[in-house]
């Protein structure tokens, strides 16, 4: 008997032991991320200035009026922006003609390499509504600020890096604040009808 309630208070604190990991990720996913510091209902996002795949200047206030995900990541990834950028282009094509009320922007962490001509044959392989963002460090380095992105330079073998960064899909809306982040592990036309309401 004895036994036995040893075992089960072990099965129960193992139990409350995941639930306490499982509730700090999720605050540190989402709740942390919306109600940290600033004015206003969310210090995510605001004013930016890069330049697009196509050497055109892009700032935050192209998108007023429209709802808009942004992405960031950069063209070397070997998995998680490819994936990404793979999932948003289903969500858009599941929009049809809905797509050109919103825009999907990929900016980039890694400025040094990716530049607007890198950019453009990227993209290529993805949905057309999909627009670049990129620009000098200092530019970029502010608005990775803005979102609260991390990315940091990894060297990897001579030469050569990769880059560490955070990977969340911001849904931004009509007037350029933040939602929530958007999630893309559904099917593409649950995910698209969540984004018309934005709209
Ligand atoms: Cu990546």
């Amino acid at each position: 008997m004895k036994a036995r309630t040893s075992q089960l208070l072990l099965v129960l604190s193992a139990f409350l032991a995941g639930l306490v990991l499982f509730v700090g990720v999720f605050l540190f996913a989402t709740g942390n991320l919306s109600s940290v510091g600033g004015p206003g209902p969310s210090a995510i996002g605001g004013a930016f200035k890069l330049t697009d795949q196509n050497g055109k200047t892009i700032t935050d206030q192209d998108f007023k009026g429209h709802p808009f995900l942004v992405f960031f990541g950069y063209t070397h990834c070997p998995d998680v922006c490819p994936t990404t950028l793979f999932e948003l282009s289903e969500v858009l094509h599941a929009l049809g003609p809905d797509a050109n009320r919103i825009t999907g922007l990929f900016i980039t962490v890694d400025p040094e390499r990716d530049t607007p001509a890198i950019m453009k044959d990227y993209l290529s392989s993805f949905d057309p509504h999909l627009r670049g963002a990129t620009g000098s460090p200092a530019a970029v380095e502010s608005v990775e600020k803005a979102y609260r992105v991390y990315a940091k330079k990894v060297p990897t073998e001579k030469d050569d890096y990769s880059m560490d960064h955070s990977a969340l899909v911001y849904l931004m809306d009509k007037q350029g604040h933040f939602v929530a982040p958007f999630d893309l592990k559904r099917k593409p036309q649950v995910a698209a009808d969540a984004l018309r309401k934005y709209m």
